[in-house]
């Protein structure tokens, strides 16, 4: 039986950079998920009878969440609602699934590369029928919703068995439980030369994927070792648990430094890659060689033609602002189109409809293509094997081919964790006032060219996105971003993005940190981070 039930509204219900993240305490609280889940629903129209993909990255609190999700779509009005065995689908799976079956939308649960467990981070997010995270227009009608809200709606029948592939029934709504990794295995079997990949496992080549006990696990067991054949072994970590196995998910040197010591090491397997918490983030490791994420993006795009998903060439590339300049080098060769965009996935979603793009990217180890609407941190290892099969290069020739061919852009970022809101705010604040004088100082060596805070209009809808970080812009192309996180649960978190482009082969085989020493002392001269925030060193350098 459909209830309506009377409730509260919470003041903190405002989605970030992808969705609502929050402490799973604050989620516990009475009505706090019904509020937010009726809240989307009240802010998107016409889905009588339609299609509701649900699905998580399986940490704490999922499978409870999920419950109440059907519940309440059953009771809202949704006609069937596709779930993950198991309440598991990564985020680029439930990407997909949206799009295959035509849903209304989706909601995914996860808080990505952030800590699970009873204490740690949960969140809710929503994303719309092409398959995306849903853009800034839905985002705030939903956090308006969310002050005002009265009542919801839930029907108040049993629990489904996530666990059994089936189709169940809560009331009228048909709930189909799928087989979580199939559609996307298929999918990633259209893009990618899966014969040719074989081939090189078969040959010998060696592998380790570092699922993290998260999400990714039972997708690269599937495609991994058993369809492409790899070494049993090759995963690492691969069952999803509800605390990560207690670590971060979270697909960077810091958190994923076993895989990067492996690599290093002298009988490093010949490639190593790393997943996040819901399957959207990847990290990519050659044999003593780190790819960041902003070269990355350029050399896939420069390399993409090799696949058989992208053989008829690029529409165009984008980027995150943060993130290097590297790929606009490989746009330009290419002659197509780049953009560049705020933070944020959604912001790719547009572009992608319109067909401008065909490849997305961003520093903070996203990147993914317009077979679906998220990053997908699979697809990304997917096609770097592509790629290595192809070219039949390790990981150090392909780099080095492609600086000597682009040139290097020397990229690092640098995280400042746990700041008290007041001192973050107050050194964008002070940021923000430095500008209109900025352009001209010299600092070392360097010298200003100019400075602004970021501001997107999107070509294709003209919305317009403002403060999405202060650039800084030095003659030679050097740059320095400043931005606040919008994914964090506590405190604030600034981040410092550092970037040099180096022409000069000869010059392209210094340690990234003395490359950057120039830039990083100029970083604190500028924003005075040490003394604003007490710290002398950042929290994480990826
Ligand atoms: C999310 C977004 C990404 C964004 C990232 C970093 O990633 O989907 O588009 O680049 O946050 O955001 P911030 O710098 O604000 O913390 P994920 O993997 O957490 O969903």
């Amino acid at each position: 039986m459909n209830l309506i039930v009377a409730t509260q509204p919470y003041d903190d219900q405002k989605p970030g950079t992808s969705g609502l993240r929050k402490k799973v305490p604050v989620f516990q609280q009475p009505n706090y998920v019904e509020n937010f889940i009726q809240s989307i629903f009240d802010s998107v129209a016409g889905f009588s009878g339609e299609t509701l993909v649900i699905g998580g990255d399986g940490r704490y609190f999922n499978r409870e969440t999920i419950q109440i999700a059907i519940k309440m779509a059953a009771a809202n009005g949704f006609g069937r609602v596709i779930v993950g065995q198991g309440g598991i689908l990564s985020t680029p799976a439930a990407s997909h699934l949206i799009r295959k079956n035509k849903a209304f939308g989706g909601i995914i649960l996860s808080a990505s590369h952030n800590p699970g467990g009873p204490t740690e981070d949960f969140g809710i997010k929503y994303n719309v029928s092409n398959g995306g995270p849903a853009p800034e227009k839905v985002t705030d009608a939903i956090y308006a919703r969310s002050l005002e809200i009265d009542r919801y709606a839930i029907n108040d029948g049993p629990d489904i068995d996530l666990d059994r592939i089936s189709v169940q029934h809560v009331d009228d709504l048909a709930v189909e439980v799928i087989d979580s990794v199939d559609d996307y295995a298929a999918l990633m079997e259209t893009l990618f030369d899966f014969g040719a990949i074989r081939q090189m496992f078969a040959d010998g080549f060696r592998m380790s994927f570092d699922a993290m006990h998260a999400v990714t696990g039972p997708y690269a067991l599937e495609i991994l070792e058993r369809r492409l054949g790899a070494q049993p072994g090759t995963v690492k970590d691969g069952i999803p648990l509800p605390d990560f196995g207690g670590h971060h998910p979270d697909p960077n040197l810091v958190h994923a430094h076993e895989l990067y010591e492996l690599m290093m090491s002298a009988d490093a397997p010949d490639f190593g890659a790393a997943s996040d918490g819901d399957g959207d983030r990847n990290l990519i490791i050659g044999k003593r060689i780190f790819v960041t994420p902003s070269d990355s993006l350029a050399m896939l795009a420069a390399n993409a033609h090799l696949a058989p998903g992208y053989s008829g060439g690029l529409k165009g590339i984008a980027r995150s602002m943060p993130t290097s300049g590297a790929a606009d080098r490989v746009a330009e060769k290419l002659d197509i189109g780049i953009y560049e965009t705020p933070t944020g996935w959604k912001f790719f979603g547009n572009l992608l409809d319109a067909g401008l793009v065909t490849i997305c990217g961003e520093e903070s180890a996203g990147t993914g293509s317009s077979h679906v609407r998220e990053k997908d941190g699979l697809w990304a290892v997917l096609l770097w094997l592509n790629i290595l099969a192809a070219r039949k290069q390790s990981v150090q020739e392909i780099a080095a081919d492609h600086w000597a061919t682009y040139g290097r852009n020397y990229y690092a970022r640098h995280d400042y964790e746990g700041l008290s809101v007041e001192a973050a705010t107050g050194l964008m604040d002070n940021l923000r006032a430095q500008l209109p004088t900025l352009p001209g100082r010299k600092l070392g060596s360097l010298s200003i060219r100019t400075a602004d805070d970021f501001a997107y209009t999107d070509p294709v809808d003209g919305s317009v996105s403002e403060h999405q970080g202060i650039r800084i812009l030095f003659e030679g192309g050097s740059r320095i971003v400043f931005r606040l996180s919008g994914t964090g649960t506590s405190g604030a978190t600034l981040r410092v993005y550092l970037e040099r482009f180096e022409p000069d082969t000869a010059h392209h085989g210094m340690e990234t940190q003395i490359a950057l020493a120039g830039l990083i002392e100029a970083a604190d001269g500028i924003a005075q981070i040490r003394s604003r925030t007490g710290r002398d060193k950042p929290s994480v350098v990826t």
